[in-house]
């Protein structure tokens, strides 16, 4: 069955109507409303915590002029990359425990072609290069000096950046140096985005420098396509944020991609992944995961395993940012 057939009998009448009226008239989804409630948002921009504002700005712009929801997901992001004042993405991120900030990034489409990143260091746009690794390779993840070459050999050219507000941060965790992942650090973390078009085509990226003073090769969730996103046109897009070995544990994005398949909401999906994180952890005291959702049918959500995970919506209705249920 065709996606616009799908939806329209997912819909029924009146959310049909609103679907082919271009969905400006539609209600914005609240995120406990039951799947029935819900109507179809597209275009429609998720992302994490406050930076996720700016981010869907430019995504939404992006759509707007014509481009495609993978563009879309990919340009939104690379404005929070850009940011050298943010301490979790890109290259303003917080080091390892050595002194190098590495990065990890993601991006999927609507069809499931992948591209990843892990690993990286001294370029500023790890998303692009994921996208160029899906795009012009056979396949769907490069790590580490290999991936530095191949950026290199494939136009991206590196940046170094000193700030000494993050060397002084990290001399000051070597005085002691523990490690000690901590949840929602700055109230802003990695930035994981999924997107749908106004047809309903699907796309999520995610990009971070991951948790500050990790061991120096520690790859977290956020560029491993089922952990940190997964994108399936014909279920919907999930992204993470928080601590990756959690995430990753339980597969996290790919968990509630499927949930979505199997009739969930969204954001009951995303808090069935929170509670299979809860019973495989003992201690998850000061840790946070959140998880955001938008199934195929254009409805959203999200869930956190604690309080302080904010994500922004940009619907036609405007751009804002909303606090996650979470338990
Ligand atoms: C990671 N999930 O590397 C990322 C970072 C993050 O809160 O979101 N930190 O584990």
């Amino acid at each position: 069955m065709g996606v616009e057939r799908r939806r329209f009998i997912q819909l029924g009448l009146a959310g049909t109507a609103a679907y082919l009226a271009g969905c400006t008239d539609a209600p914005t989804a609240a995120l406990e409303e039951s799947p029935a409630e819900k109507l179809p948002q597209g275009p429609l921009v998720l992302s994490t915590w406050d930076h996720g504002l700016p981010a869907n700005e430019r995504a939404w712009e992006v759509m707007r002029a014509g481009g495609s929801v993978l563009d879309a997901v990919e340009q939104g992001v690379m404005v929070v990359e850009s940011d050298l004042s943010n301490r979790s993405v890109g290259l303003g991120g917080l080091p390892d425990r050595d002194g190098h900030v590495t990065l990890d990034a993601c991006i999927q489409d609507h069809d499931g072609r992948a591209g990843s990143v892990a690993f990286l260091q001294r370029f500023e746009h790890p998303i692009s290069i994921a996208r160029a690794v899906m795009e012009r390779t056979p396949h769907v993840m490069l790590a580490g000096a290999g991936a530095e070459r191949w950026a290199l050999e494939n136009g991206f050219s590196t940046r170094d950046v000193q700030i000494p507000e993050v060397q002084a941060a990290w001399q000051k965790w070597l005085e002691r140096g523990e490690y000690k992942p901590v949840a929602n650090i700055e109230n802003h973390d990695t930035i994981g985005m999924v997107a749908m078009d106004a047809q309903g085509r699907l796309a999520g990226s995610c990009t971070t420098s991951g948790m500050a003073y990790k061991v120096h090769g520690r790859v977290g969730d956020s560029p491993i396509i089922g952990a940190g996103l997964f994108v399936d046109g014909e279920a919907g897009a999930a992204c993470a944020t928080g601590v990756g070995e959690l995430v990753i544990r339980v597969a996290g994005s790919h968990t509630v991609v499927e949930l979505m398949r199997q009739g969930r909401s969204p954001a009951e999906a995303c808090k069935e992944a929170v509670l299979r994180i809860q019973r495989k952890h003992k201690d998850l005291k000061d840790m946070q995961v959140g998880f955001l959702a938008i199934r195929a049918d254009g409805a959203y959500g999200g869930y956190a395993l604690r309080d302080g995970f904010s994500y922004a919506v940009h619907t036609a209705q405007g751009n804002e940012l909303v606090p996650s249920a979470f338990g």
